[in-house]
């Protein structure tokens, strides 16, 4: 009924004038016209319910789980208001008052903000950084930092996938160049030291100077530990490479300045934008300017990363920049520049702790024995566990993390670890002692993977093994963790998610 009211009403207001002009003869197209004007208007359950249920489900999940994936958070609600606006109807390629597009007066002023926010959000001097905010997300704009800055084939040296680094890095297997890093650009891994679980520097220093990269990242995925940005530069000049430092994980603690950060070493810092930062799913890519040094007769050597960088996003290997990204991008970075979140970040590090003090306490080996960020990786072979199996078993009770190589594994299709953060949950508003009730739920998740491991034989295949927890082997102690995981989850206010959408009368 209200639907049907609400397609009348639209169809008997007036048309645009143009469209009016041009299907005045037309009564049967203008009224058309004004009935696809109507729906175009109409909230989404009304148009589109299957999709609306999915939405809803999947923020049911989000509010009823311990989201404990250390790549994701919840953004903010103001985020999703400027993410799901108009300024995703415009295009605008090229970069503010250079477009190729009429009519981006209000995307100018979108895109200078966000550049404005993101150099103040990271304590920059805008004389010696700039940003480009236009990277699509974290790989597409490594990708096109090596674009503009290396030729095909130069060199890489980046942190190991097993070891914790990142596909966009370089990896390659013995068969296969796995990433386009790899088969673009030739890529070195460096390693951890696997008894301490550390960067192993010394073993880095000596790879760089044989294999005398052009880049060095530093940046990782699943390490739990603080880079010392001032040894990679030091490797990095050692062999003239350019250091570029990919701060996904932890640019929200760095913005907060609560961790160490890149920027005092680095030539190039990327970082996606809605993993600790708490943005909408974007990229930012931040470069020196001004002065790189001054020759011994005095000549000033400039920096010349600006227009490679810029060219290398667009139009290298982007077209339009997502613009309704970029203005969700400029909230999130005023958000990150409040005391709040600067609270927020030191809470993560307090719950961080108090979920790997957890952990360790029930037995666990942590990969360096702990945490001093977001991040715990959790070695479960000595518990005679492995990724793929308990991460299947808690995610049937609601618990989401994921399976994490940890160092020694030899397969990342059957990796030895978890890999757990704090930012989501921290988001909604757990302590220390909730993290502290996390771990105990987590504990009794993989007491029931190794329980149902055992009944099925330790040599079982893992499809086995998913399939005895589709059948319902330990389905009652999974249900039992689920309605706890469920009944801990509710208490705490889910960010962002709001009300479900109602179709609305005007
Ligand atoms: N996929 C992200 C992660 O989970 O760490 C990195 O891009």
């Amino acid at each position: 009924m209200a639907s049907a009211m609400r397609l009348f009403r639209a169809a008997a207001a007036p048309a645009m004038p143009s469209l009016r002009r041009h299907l005045s003869a037309t009564p049967v197209a203008a009224r058309n016209a004004a009935r696809d004007i109507a729906s175009m208007n109409a909230p989404l359950s009304e148009i589109d319910p299957d999709m609306a249920n999915i939405i809803e489900n999947e923020k049911k999940r989000q509010t009823r789980g311990i989201q404990l994936i250390p790549s994701e958070n919840f953004t903010s609600q103001a985020v999703m208001e400027a993410v799901g606006s108009v300024m995703t109807n415009k295009y605008s390629e090229g970069y503010p008052h250079k477009r190729y597009y009429g009519g981006n007066e209000f995307i100018d002023q979108s895109e200078e903000l966000c550049q404005q926010r993101a150099l103040a959000a990271f304590h920059l001097d805008p004389e010696r950084w700039g940003v480009n905010v236009q990277a699509l997300s974290g790989s597409p704009a490594n990708l096109a930092v090596y674009t503009g800055l290396l030729k095909p084939h130069d060199r890489i040296l980046s942190l190991d996938l097993p070891h914790g680094g990142h596909l966009s890095h370089g990896f390659m297997t013995d068969k296969k160049r796995v990433s386009a890093t790899s088969m673009f650009f030739e890529s070195m891994p460096y390693r951890l030291d696997e008894s301490t679980g550390l960067i192993d520097y010394d073993a880095l220093a000596a790879t760089a100077k044989l294999f005398r990269p052009k880049m060095i990242i530093a940046g990782a995925s699943a390490y739990p530990r603080h880079y010392d940005y001032g040894r990679m530069r030091e490797i990095a000049d050692s062999c003239g490479a350019l250091l570029l430092a990919d701060m996904a994980h932890i640019s929200g603690l760095v913005a907060a300045d609560v961790v160490p950060g890149p920027f005092g070493h680095a030539d190039v810092v990327t970082t996606t934008t809605h993993k600790a930062l708490r943005g909408p799913r974007g990229a930012l890519i931040f470069f020196r300017k001004g002065v790189r040094s001054v020759t011994k007769k005095g000549v000033e050597v400039p920096y010349k990363l600006e227009d490679a960088i810029n060219s290398a996003v667009f139009p290298g290997l982007q077209g339009g920049p997502h613009n309704h990204t970029i203005a969700g991008l400029a909230v999130a970075l005023k958000q990150a520049q409040s005391e709040d979140f600067v609270e927020y970040q030191k809470q993560v590090l307090r719950n961080s702790s108090a979920l790997a003090d957890k952990l360790t306490s029930d037995g666990y080996t942590l990969v360096s024995g702990g945490t001093s960020n977001h991040l715990q990786l959790v070695d479960l072979r000595p518990s005679g566990m492995d990724g793929s199996r308990a991460e299947k078993v808690l995610e049937s009770a609601g618990i989401a993390l994921n399976k994490n190589t940890v160092p020694g594994d030899t397969s990342a299709f059957n990796p030895g670890g978890i890999r757990m953060g704090a930012h989501a949950m921290t988001s909604r508003g757990c302590d220390e002692k909730d993290f502290e009730t996390i771990g105990a739920l987590l504990h009794r998740g993989v007491g029931i993977a190794k329980d149902i491991k055992k009944s099925e034989g330790s040599g079982g295949k893992l499809q086995a093994f998913r399939d005895a927890v589709e059948s319902g082997v330990g389905a009652e102690d999974i249900k039992a963790l689920k309605a706890d995981v469920v009944s801990f989850a509710e208490k705490f206010e889910t960010v962002g998610s709001g009300p479900p959408q109602q179709p609305s009368l005007h």
